[in-house]
């Protein structure tokens, strides 16, 4: 019977270029040199770690399978190893899974959620920096830097020296604030919708700067959604590719249509993609009836829609004269070309400015979880 020991996550999974587990317990050293061997093959000994003690130790770390990682290895005593890998989720948790077959047991810390339970009156400072491990860019753990420095304080003081109009003005705007906050836990949903060949899977590709989506000239390519993480301007999205939508598809794209209701549900911004060429005569009314023939309906109280008229670059005489006349539709219309960085630029600093429509100057409170959101609520009433 192996000797218990814990694997405590040092870092959180998946998100930086390092990952970082803690092994102690009795049984920790002798699972550690069952699974660990140095650069030449050979298996420790409880000597060579002693006399190794703090100084990194590199090697490989078996998988199973003929398969290792390698790790640089800190034994800081017999009884509490630290083991450094690679990041990426997969490899942490092969690493953990053959630890906890050698006796280990995980134990993790619930990773903060937006709604999740907290003391009633929100610790400002402490909840920034128990999310700052989870920052996935410079821009996040900024921010959480400045809430651990006071932003909260600030705020409440200010508000108290407000009334009427001016603190529910304030109100408002911690309002708006809060989906930076949310933002930290779920990075909203960007996703492409449109007639079939209006350039989305092209513009997926272009927003993302590789290429992760096929793109042909015959219509109907995209048959599946296609999602990505990205990050614009500093803020994490995930950014989503759907199958054009026409009327009286084919069975296997009636498939790929059927997948895109789910996601409108679930986005925080809808992207409609029309081919400023194409030459129907109502395409805007066309697309949306045969969206909603396929269940998809775009309601008022829907996700925000922001209408994008792809492939500019081609020549005036080719453009539908419709997108010249439809007056309502016009309005915030953002033209595009994937041959064209610049249009691609000004689309991604739209989609932020509807995604986040204020932005926290440097210092300001933001809220971070709903109990800080139900706090500032309170004190704006
Ligand atoms: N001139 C021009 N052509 C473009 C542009 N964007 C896309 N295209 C071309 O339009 C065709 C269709 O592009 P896709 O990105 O596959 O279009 P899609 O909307 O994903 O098409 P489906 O998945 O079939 O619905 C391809 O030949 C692209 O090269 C653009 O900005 N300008
Ligand atoms: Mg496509």
């Amino acid at each position: 019977m192996p000797e218990p020991f814990s694997i405590v996550p040092l870092t959180p999974d998946g998100r930086g270029g390092i990952g970082s587990l803690l092994i102690s317990g009795p049984g920790a050293e002798e699972a550690f040199r069952a699974l660990f061997t140095f650069k030449n093959g050979r298996a420790p000994t409880a000597e060579d770690l002693a006399s190794r003690r703090h100084r990194p130790i590199f090697g490989h770390f078996s998988l199973g399978q003929d398969l290792h990682e390698e790790v640089l290895v800190r034994a800081v005593s017999p009884t509490e190893l630290e083991i450094h890998s690679h990041g990426g989720g997969a490899i942490r948790s092969a690493i953990i899974r053959r630890l906890t077959g050698a006796g280990g047991t995980l134990r993790i810390d619930e990773a903060p959620r937006w709604d999740g339970p907290g003391d009633k009156v929100p610790d400002f400072r402490a909840e920034a920096m128990r999310l700052l491990p989870y920052a996935r860019t410079e821009r996040e753990a900024r921010l959480l830097l400045e809430q651990n420095a006071g932003a909260a304080d600030r705020f409440f003081e200010k508000a108290a020296t407000l009334n009427g109009e001016a603190r529910r003005a304030l109100g408002r705007r911690v309002e708006l604030l809060a989906r930076v906050g949310r933002a930290l836990y779920e990075p909203p949903r960007v996703v492409l919708i449109g007639p079939v060949n209006a350039g989305k899977s092209s513009l997926l590709n272009a927003l993302l700067g590789f290429d992760r989506a096929l793109v042909d000239p015959m219509a109907g390519t995209t048959r599946d959604a296609v999602s990505a993480a990205t990050v614009i301007d500093g803020f994490p999205l995930l950014l989503s590719d759907t199958a054009g939508v026409r009327e009286k598809p084919g069975v296997l794209e009636k498939e790929g249509i059927d997948r895109i209701i789910p996601l409108l549900k679930d986005a925080r911004l809808l992207l409609t993609v029309y081919d400023v060429a194409a030459p129907e005569a109502d395409p805007i009314g066309e697309f949306t009836r045969a969206l909603r023939a396929a269940g998809g309906i775009l309601t008022p109280g829907g996700p925000p829609s922001l209408l994008v008229l792809n492939k500019c670059d081609l020549p005036r005489e080719t453009r539908n004269r419709f997108w010249e006349t439809a007056p309502a539709e016009r309005n915030g219309l953002v033209e595009t070309s994937v041959f064209r960085p610049e249009s691609v630029a000004a689309l991604q600093k739209r989609m932020i400015e509807i995604l986040f429509p204020a932005l926290p100057e440097p210092g300001e409170f933001v809220p971070i979880n709903a109990r800080q959101l139900e706090a500032a609520r309170a004190r704006c009433r």
